[in-house]
């Protein structure tokens, strides 16, 4: 009888979420329709100045991935200094919404503070420095942190390795110290290699596992791949995503597709925002979740959008382009393309 009950309710329950689903309303949150977390970039500014931005940070995702204030120039702008209030108000605003928080990121050749730029020493001077950034900002995060983009776009298109800083001082095997120290700060922490294209450019893709797997190999623990998806309404098709989903997960790395967004105007034309344009995105989108849906669930550690309206987007000042690649739009309103991912979660 009581399972009868059960059943019963459960099945009242979906019927009411797929009532709500049909007309596209967003009072729910999205991540309360997925089995995996469902997350979003954060900007601490828009955070503390926006009370829309801030209600719908949390109603709609349970994963937060600080969008700037964890990178190193944020947290370590002089060599004996961290500046952890940014950060620390990011990680109280997470416990507080029960919000898992994930660590963007440790090594990266952009977004360095001046000292690291100008800094002059022998290859263990930098190994040194290298282990200090990461072990120090790793252990003031423990069990607040889940994961880490440990390194993040270390690969040129070519597949081979980017000549970034890291690797003139330190040489190849940054890489691999890189993920040893983080280990060594943090063992509960997830490990994860952050890139783009990784969707799109097989070659990419091939050198990053290749390089992966041969430090696996050798007993560097590295958990996941964030395949960033920054996409296009033209690019990629669905069977790239497949096969590169397939390929990531076969060699057995969770996935995190770690900064999606959907540019509707990537060749920066003049353009007249259609419903055309927003279906066509809405499209592409599903197809994303639908592969993402696919694969096991051990191997889902979650999908996040790089920002919440289009206003906040990346693209339009990095670019400089008009373009509308998120989930709501200009006023805050859902898109076509959140209504679809309500769907399709
Ligand atoms: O969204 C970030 C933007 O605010 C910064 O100005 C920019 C600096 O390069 O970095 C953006 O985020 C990047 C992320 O950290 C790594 N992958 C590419 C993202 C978009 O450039």
């Amino acid at each position: 009888m009581k399972i009868i009950s059960f059943i019963f309710l459960f099945t009242f329950f979906l019927g009411c979420k797929r009532e709500e689903i049909s007309i596209c309303d967003d009072s729910i949150g999205l991540f309360t329709f997925s089995s995996y977390p469902i997350g979003t970039a954060i900007d601490i500014i828009e955070l503390g100045n926006d009370p829309l931005y801030k209600s719908i940070a949390i109603k709609q995702f349970n994963s937060i991935t600080p969008e700037n204030i964890f990178k190193a120039e944020y947290l370590h702008p002089e060599p004996l200094f961290f500046n952890w209030t940014e950060a620390d108000s990011l990680v109280s605003f997470c416990q507080n919404n029960n919000k898992r928080l994930h660590g963007h990121t440790l090594i990266w050749h952009q977004q360095l503070p001046q000292w690291i730029l100008d800094y002059q020493g022998s290859t263990s001077d930098w190994e040194q420095l290298m282990k200090v950034h990461i072990q120090t900002i790793m252990t003031h995060f423990k069990n607040k942190v889940t994961a880490w983009d440990v390194v993040n776009e270390a690969f040129n298109e070519d597949g081979t390795l980017r000549n970034s800083i890291w690797k003139q001082k330190i040489g190849v095997s940054y890489i691999e110290k890189a993920f040893l120290y983080a280990k060594e700060a943090d063992p509960n922490a997830l490990l994860f290699y952050n890139d783009f294209n990784l969707e799109s450019n097989p070659t990419k893709r091939n050198s990053v596992l290749a390089l992966l797997n041969n430090l696996r190999n050798r007993g560097v623990k590295i958990d996941g791949i964030g395949i960033q998806m920054h996409i296009s309404n033209y690019y990629p098709e669905s069977t790239q995503i497949a096969n590169s989903f397939q390929e990531i997960v076969d060699d057995n790395y969770k996935i995190h597709v770690s900064e999606l967004d959907i540019s509707v105007n990537p060749l920066g034309k003049d353009i007249v925002p259609s419903e055309t344009l927003f279906n066509e995105q809405a499209n592409l989108l599903g197809t994303v979740v639908i592969n993402y849906n696919k694969i096991p669930k051990q191997y889902q550690y979650g999908i996040t959008f790089w920002g919440i309206s289009d206003k906040n987007s990346w693209i339009r000042s990095f670019y400089n382009r008009e373009d509308y690649p998120l989930l709501y739009d200009d006023n805050y309103l859902p898109k076509p393309c959140y209504c679809k991912l309500l769907r399709t979660l």
